[in-house]
């Protein structure tokens, strides 16, 4: 990494002055004033991640009112009510956060030069925001993220709805690897070979920095189970076993039928929230694995616990809905958006983390990386009016791309039947053609690149810009 600077640090502030910040407020993603803050400490530590060594050199978040779990806290707000949070920097190296899936005001966002200066050591960065929407969203770095994320900077932010049903409990899963070796130290996060394909995969599988955790439910209960993918590479295919359940949400939104679960697929990014009709008996366990690639993997077991509470998978109904303006495709704008790989080429020096080579584009341009002086945006959106993002994916390997700041609907693809989901993250399968839909309502510069960060990273990302 090359040597930080105040000098950069106002060169990134000149930057936001001219066309990053100094935008008019949207009522829907107005900053938030009224919040008391809560300190999250970007830091290290040591932590118990494949249940036999201390691993050293773990990065995470943890709250003043410090616990004994070093997974960064799941935050938990009411939609509607405001939300703030400072950073604080003890990390040796700039960080900042961005608030995955959450419709928030773009100084919010969380990427360096595009919408905030860094935060370096030492320094501190205040966060405030109204969530918009209900539902399971997810926190994270946006600087060196193949480090940071990868040592632990991942952590679930839910934000909950009032007029939900009320579940007999309710179980977080953050689902994610670890890349160690067999003293249980971290190992390269980042192998160049593998970036040009599916990316380099861990070597512990984790769910809330455990291996395999088990978690007590009511018997005969239901049970809401909100999943978070935050893992740096690696695509689940879950599956359950032992007991019926219904996918009541996808990435955050509600899905307008509960669909039975049968097996589904979430990338890095993406969100999943079910509801688990608990066997009757105590004891009797439940378990979700992942199959893919091929041999079934357990992620978590749940045990019923006590008498039966009777309860029937058919009383589970439609989550409320988030609010939501459903574009105007009649008379939207088309905006190519085309994945490819590119020619390997060492890419720029940047601040946060360059992995030094360009594997992928968009649209044929390779992400330079994160600079004071970033490439034009991909398209310039009008405030209010509709586009429909033709998301073309000709490369051999799947790509979940992630929208910063607005949500889109999937319209149609040539791969498959889609159902008109609400969603901020589309994993788009190999020779996918698939149209995504939305209104141009944020204003701002938004960040849209692959969640596999070894692919982010080596160029496929880039950016659209609101006015
Ligand atoms: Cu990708």
């Amino acid at each position: 990494m090359p040597a930080l600077t105040r000098r950069t640090f106002l060169t990134g502030s000149a930057a936001l002055g001219a066309y990053g910040l100094g935008l008019g407020g949207a009522s829907l993603y107005a900053t938030a004033s009224a919040a008391t803050p809560i300190t999250l400490e970007a830091k290290t530590a040591n932590a118990l991640l494949d249940g036999q060594h201390l691993t050293k050199g773990v990065m995470t978040y943890g709250l003043e009112s410090a616990s004994a779990d070093p997974m960064p806290p799941t935050l938990r707000v009411k939609r509607g009510e405001p939300f703030a949070a400072k950073l604080v920097n003890r990390l040796d190296e700039p960080t900042t956060i961005h608030w995955h899936g959450l419709r928030i005001d773009n100084r919010m966002d969380g990427v360096p030069f595009l919408t905030q200066p860094y935060v370096y050591t030492g320094d501190s960065f205040d966060y405030a925001f109204t969530p918009p929407d209900a539902g399971t969203y997810w926190y994270h770095p946006h600087c060196n993220t193949l480090t940071q994320m990868g040592r632990g900077m991942t952590g679930l932010f839910i934000v909950e709805n009032p007029d939900d049903p009320v579940f007999d409990a309710e179980i977080d899963i953050n689902l994610r690897d670890w890349r160690l070796g067999s003293d249980g130290q971290f190992i390269e996060q980042f192998k160049p070979r593998d970036a040009a394909k599916n990316g380099t995969f861990g070597t512990v599988r984790g769910a809330n920095w455990q291996v395999q955790p088990a978690f007590d439910a009511p018997a005969g209960g239901l049970v809401r189970v909100r999943l978070a993918a935050t893992d740096v590479t690696r695509i689940y295919i879950l599956k359950l076993d032992g007991a019926e359940a219904k996918i009541v949400a996808l990435d955050g939104q509600p899905l307008a039928a509960p669909l039975a679960l049968d097996q589904v697929t979430i990338g890095p990014g993406q969100r999943l929230d079910l509801v688990i009709r608990m066997p009757e008996s105590e004891d009797q366990t439940v378990s979700l694995s992942d199959i893919r690639p091929s041999t079934a993997k357990v992620v978590a077991t749940f045990r019923a616990t006590g008498a039966s509470l009777k309860r029937d998978l058919g009383e589970v109904r439609p989550l409320p809905a988030n609010p939501w303006t459903p574009p105007d495709l009649k008379n939207a704008e088309t905006i190519p958006l085309i994945l490819s790989a590119t020619a390997e080429n060492a890419a720029k020096e940047s601040f946060c983390g360059s992995l030094g080579y360009s594997f992928w584009a968009i649209n044929k341009v390779p992400w330079p990386g994160d600079t004071s002086d970033p490439m034009a945006p991909l398209a310039e959106l009008k405030r209010g009016r509709s586009y429909i993002l033709n998301l073309e994916n000709p490369t051999p390997h799947l790509h979940p791309i992630h929208l910063h700041g607005m949500n889109f609907q999937v319209i149609a693809s040539n791969a498959r039947a889609v159902a008109p989901l609400i969603s901020d993250t589309y994993l788009v399968l190999p020779d996918e053609k698939v149209q995504l839909a939305l209104v141009a309502d944020n204003p701002g510069d938004w960040v849209l690149h692959c969640h596999i960060i070894e692919h982010q990273k080596t160029g496929m990302t880039s950016y659209i810009r609101v006015t």
